[in-house]
């Protein structure tokens, strides 16, 4: 259900259910969990791709897994909750190529990578409110991050379709590329990354999240604590070398 595949340092990850629009099963979340376990471990592994096999990017929540035996939706959100954490919390970037539709916690998944790139025919649905759900998946989290307050509420409230380049005039996506060439952009901008300062990208990632939730004051120490962190990477000490040299760096992700 999530196909792997390999191209130097980085990671691309299909979601591949395509009949089904890519629609979330508790399986392909299980799934989907393990791989993002084991890509985080895996020092080999500098960037990720997340894309969607066939029309679709994902289409949410499979809305027929359950049939009759219905699960208790919190225990469910158990199994999309552990993924999520583990994009947001992931120490390497992440590209999310959006090549058709995401909508309900598919928009999620999407919208936790670090750079979002659509294709011109994707579009984004937040859906959940049109079953009579709330915004899960860490959606009521990510989006007035990302769009502000007001026009989260209005997506939430009235969940309209939004085209590629509506979402990108939110800044919901960074580019907007004709379909053809979505994967070959993603690609290499995944691999400009996977040639990054890795540990430094992981402790922006932190600073990002984190400074939300603090003071002036404490935003300010992490910002210390972390340059503490980063100024003993090797990726650095090559940085500044490469600079003194007039030569471009070669960081190791260290
Ligand atoms: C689907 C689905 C789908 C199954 C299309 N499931 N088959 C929820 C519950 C509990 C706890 C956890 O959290 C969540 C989070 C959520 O994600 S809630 C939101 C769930 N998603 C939706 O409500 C979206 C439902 N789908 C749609 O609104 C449309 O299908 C979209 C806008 C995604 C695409 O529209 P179209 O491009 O017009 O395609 P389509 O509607 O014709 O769908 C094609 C096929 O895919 C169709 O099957 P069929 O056998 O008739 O060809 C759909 O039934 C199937 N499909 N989404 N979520």
């Amino acid at each position: 259900m999530v196909l792997k595949e390999r191209q130097e340092g980085v990671l691309i990850l299909s979601l591949n259910r395509p009949e089904k629009l890519n629609a979330i099963t508790g399986a392909l979340l299980d799934e989907l969990y393990q791989v993002l376990k084991e890509a985080q471990e895996d020092p080999g592994v500098r960037a990720l791709l997340l894309t969607g096999a066939g029309r679709a990017f994902c289409a949410g929540q499979d809305l027929l897994e359950f049939g009759e035996g219905k699960p208790d939706y919190e225990a469910h959100l158990r199994r999309y909750n552990r993924v999520v954490e583990a994009l947001a919390g992931l120490e390497k970037p992440l590209v999310v190529a959006v090549n058709g539709v995401a909508a309900g916690a598919g928009m999620s998944l999407a919208l936790w990578g670090d750079l979002r790139l659509a294709a011109l025919e994707a579009s984004f649905t937040p859906a959940f409110v049109r079953i009579g759900l709330v915004p899960d998946s860490g959606m009521s989290f990510i989006l007035p991050r990302l769009v502000g307050l007001a026009k989260a509420q209005e997506l939430l409230l009235l969940s309209p379709r939004l085209s590629a380049e509506e979402a990108q005039a939110l800044g919901l996506v960074h580019r907007v590329v004709p379909g053809e060439r979505l994967l070959e952009e993603a690609l290499a901008l995944a691999r400009e990354l996977a040639q990054g300062p890795t540990r430094t990208y992981a402790l922006t990632k932190k600073l990002l999240l984190e400074t939300y939730r603090l003071s002036l004051t404490e935003a300010l120490a992490l910002e210390a604590i972390l340059q503490g962190e980063a100024g003993r990477t090797q990726d650095h000490e090559e940085g500044v070398r490469a600079f003194r040299e007039k030569r471009p760096p070669r960081f190791v992700g260290r």
